[in-house]
């Protein structure tokens, strides 16, 4: 099983979209394992987007990731890292296929309402930026044994 992060942003949740995102995740057969709603800090939504410090769209996008409640996850399942990146669709909601998160919702990159872990490795960071051990609830679900064979 992997682990993935994925947060609802500020947008997804002032959209009332909270539901409708854990509703794709739950329908899919995924489990999460960890769930917390908060304001992300200034320090934190630095951490979280380093790789994109020298980007012209950095201040906005911290602007934007800090100025309202989000929704974080870790998500467990075979290929959850993957099976949540297709889910959410492209970066650009405009480039996103119907279908995924992105596609249906979204029209601009800069409110693209959802962020998924491009990698194991990049779900590994930011899951340790934004849970601790403790957050994290390891159990089986019933319907697993008919979700994988
Ligand atoms: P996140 O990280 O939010 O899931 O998005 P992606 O992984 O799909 O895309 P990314 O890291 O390239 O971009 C991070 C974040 O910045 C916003 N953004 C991006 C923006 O506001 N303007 C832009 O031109 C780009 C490329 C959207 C997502």
């Amino acid at each position: 099983m992997e682990q993935t992060y994925a947060m609802i942003k500020p947008d997804g949740v002032q959209r009332g979209l909270i539901g409708e995102i854990i509703s794709r995740i739950e329908r899919k057969g995924l489990r999460i394992v960890a769930m917390r709603m908060y304001r992300i800090t200034d320090d934190v939504a630095r951490r979280h987007y380093a790789e994109h410090t020298e980007k012209v769209f950095f201040g906005s996008l911290i602007d934007f990731i800090t100025s309202s409640p989000v929704v974080s996850m870790i998500v467990e399942g075979e290929n959850a890292v993957s099976v949540m990146r297709t889910m959410s669709g492209a970066t650009n909601p405009n480039d996103a296929a119907f279908g995924t998160i992105r596609g249906d919702f979204g029209l601009d990159v800069g409110r693209n309402i959802v962020h998924t872990a491009d990698s194991l490795e990049s779900a590994k960071r930011e899951i340790a930026i934004h849970f601790t051990d403790a957050d994290v609830v390891e159990y089986t679900k019933a319907e697993e044994a008919w979700v994988y064979e």
